[in-house]
């Protein structure tokens, strides 16, 4: 059975949600984010840029980068229906909405969250957290533009894409401004937590909304 290795309240909560709603069996080993247990060596040696998540598969390869690891889930857990067979316009859809999150979004909000990781010049920190928040409200305003008139971001059901924007969203730190100025993201992160066992692992990592 696959291993996540997993911090409450981080970048593992979306694919610990994709186990959980699939039924899959699986193991979590808890790394100790606030004591830098993802920077020890022993960690490192699972993951070289020390970075949860990470998914260790039944022959023992480690697959880092949450992107990767949702999608790999999605395809061992077909009966879940959380992604749209090869070579579809659905599946396409998919890809593009995750690597867009994983790459963009999430990316935007370490760099406005910790600026010290992106800087050098500690003069230069706060230019640094507002750019990223500029480019997080960029790329906000463009996925809400795909959930208009619709609470999924793939076709018309739930997708491991759904699950990562929820997770995305549970980090913003002033919702009610988010929801002010896209107005479709929240009820759409609210319908994916309508999934019990998805909310489950929301409220598990203290990260309901
Ligand atoms: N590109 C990576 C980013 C993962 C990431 O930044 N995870 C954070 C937790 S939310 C982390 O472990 N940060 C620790 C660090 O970078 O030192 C992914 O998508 O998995």
């Amino acid at each position: 059975m696959p291993t996540l290795y997993a911090a409450k309240g981080t970048g593992s909560i979306a694919p610990q949600a994709v186990l959980a709603y699939s039924g899959a069996e699986h193991e979590i080993i808890w790394i100790d984010y606030g004591a830098k247990q993802h920077r020890s060596a022993e960690f490192l040696a699972i993951n070289p840029r020390g970075q949860i998540p990470a998914l260790k598969l039944d022959d023992g390869t480690m697959v880092t980068e949450s992107a990767a690891i949702m999608l790999h889930l999605a395809d061992c857990h077909p009966a879940a229906h959380l992604i749209e067979k090869p070579a579809t316009t659905q599946r396409a859809q998919t890809y593009r909405w995750i690597i867009f999150m994983a790459t963009n979004v999430y990316e935007d909000f370490l760099r406005m969250e910790y600026p010290a990781n992106y800087t050098g010049d500690t003069s230069t920190e706060a230019a640094v957290s507002a750019s990223g928040a500029d480019a997080m409200d960029r790329s906000w305003g463009i996925l809400n533009q795909a959930l208009t008139d619709n609470d999924y971001l793939v076709g018309n059901s739930l997708s491991i894409a759904d699950i990562y924007l929820a997770m995305l969203l549970a980090w913003h730190p002033d919702l009610n401004m988010l929801n002010k100025r896209h107005t479709y993201l929240l009820p759409a992160a609210q319908n994916t937590l309508s999934y019990a066992a998805i909310k489950k692992v929301f409220e598990d990592n203290d990260a309901l909304f």
